[in-house]
């Protein structure tokens, strides 16, 4: 929203470095309901940026999760209410959080502590990556402190660390999920698995994982010749931020299958469909990598129709995978 400070270091043997930290926070909102998403768009401008640190600003007795898109439209210019389950009686406009081109880029939930990008990683933004808008979603857990009494405001956010110099590796989130559904009173898993086609090598360095209340846990693989690598695992129940992953330096390249597995546990007397809404159910798997230069994955989804249509056995390359 704001640009705060600017420092520009001269000097270094390679030429002008310029380095900016962008406090970009919630315009002082007074969201009145719990559970309210709000969502504030940042345009990017016609030149290329990168973003090489995030650092999060928020009180975790307020705000639950912030997580940052990128957006090719956003769902809107003015803050307004962009939740899985916004509600119409909302006092802000309610929308998508993307109108297209969604990505997530960083994710805090929950006190987490900032994530480093490795050494000399950027998350590419603005000019024709198609990244035309940033997208800051703050979910607001507690609202008594924006109701009387108090009648408080908040400008939770990040700062992020930018710079317009080219970076040596480029930053990408890769998504694995599915869709499907679990049946009353079963342990379900959702699987899903994609052929890694690219020329280039991926390196990934986090991880997130989201699910709604039936998510026990989830998990992500790289398989190469039939051997299964897990590049992360956690429960979705746990503060749902990017993790480091579980496997440090495993690289993935041409020929390698990713794939990621959700176990879902449903005690309710109703089948849980995968869906958008707080009353669905979602299987997603986040994987966070780079490349050494200038790729990234074309295709930032990697989603199968989940169960009962579809386990990993029933796909050929996973056949031939689990068989080696
Ligand atoms: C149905 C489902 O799985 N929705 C997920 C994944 C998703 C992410 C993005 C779907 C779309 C996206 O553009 I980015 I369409 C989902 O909504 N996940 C939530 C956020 O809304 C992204 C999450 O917290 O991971
Ligand atoms: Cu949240
Ligand atoms: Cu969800």
């Amino acid at each position: 929203l704001l640009v705060v400070s600017v420092s520009v270091v001269l000097g270094a043997p390679s030429g002008v470095h310029n380095v900016t930290h962008v406090d970009y926070l919630m315009p002082e909102v007074q969201p009145k309901q719990a559970d309210t998403y709000l969502c504030n768009p940042l345009k990017m401008g016609k030149e290329v940026k990168y973003i090489i640190g995030f650092e999060p600003h928020a009180n975790m007795a307020i705000a639950h999760h912030i997580l940052l898109y990128g957006c090719e439209e956003p769902g809107s210019h003015e803050v307004w209410n962009c939740g899985e389950m916004a509600s119409k009686t909302s006092s802000y406009k309610v929308g998508p959080v993307c109108s297209s081109g969604a990505k997530i880029l960083y994710a805090w939930a929950m006190d987490a502590p900032a994530l480093t990008l490795p050494e000399d990683v950027g998350f590419k933004v603005g000019g024709d990556t198609g990244i035309n808008y940033l997208v800051l979603q703050v979910h607001y857990k507690d609202v008594t402190s924006f109701l009387p009494p108090k009648n408080s405001h908040d400008s939770s956010g990040i700062t992020m660390t930018m710079t317009d110099t080219p970076q040596r590796r480029r930053a990408g989130v890769y998504l694995l999920g599915t869709g499907g559904y679990i049946d009353a009173h079963t342990v379900t898993y959702m699987e899903t698995e994609c052929p890694f086609q690219e020329k280039f090598d991926v390196h990934p360095f986090a991880f997130r994982t989201h699910a709604h209340g039936l998510g026990m846990v989830t998990s992500g693989y790289r398989i190469r010749d039939g051997q299964w690598t897990e590049i992360g695992r956690q429960t979705p129940q746990k503060p749902q931020m990017f993790y480091n992953s579980t496997t440090p330096g495993l690289v993935i390249h041409q020929g390698d299958i990713l794939a990621a597995r959700c176990t879902m546990k449903n005690d309710l007397d109703r089948r849980m469909y995968i869906g958008s809404t707080q009353n669905d159910e979602m299987c997603n798997f986040y994987m966070m990598y780079y490349t050494e230069g200038d790729d990234i994955i074309p295709g930032t989804y990697c989603f199968s129709q989940g169960p009962p249509s579809y386990y990993w056995a029933d796909d050929i390359n996973m056949r031939n995978a689990i068989k080696n």
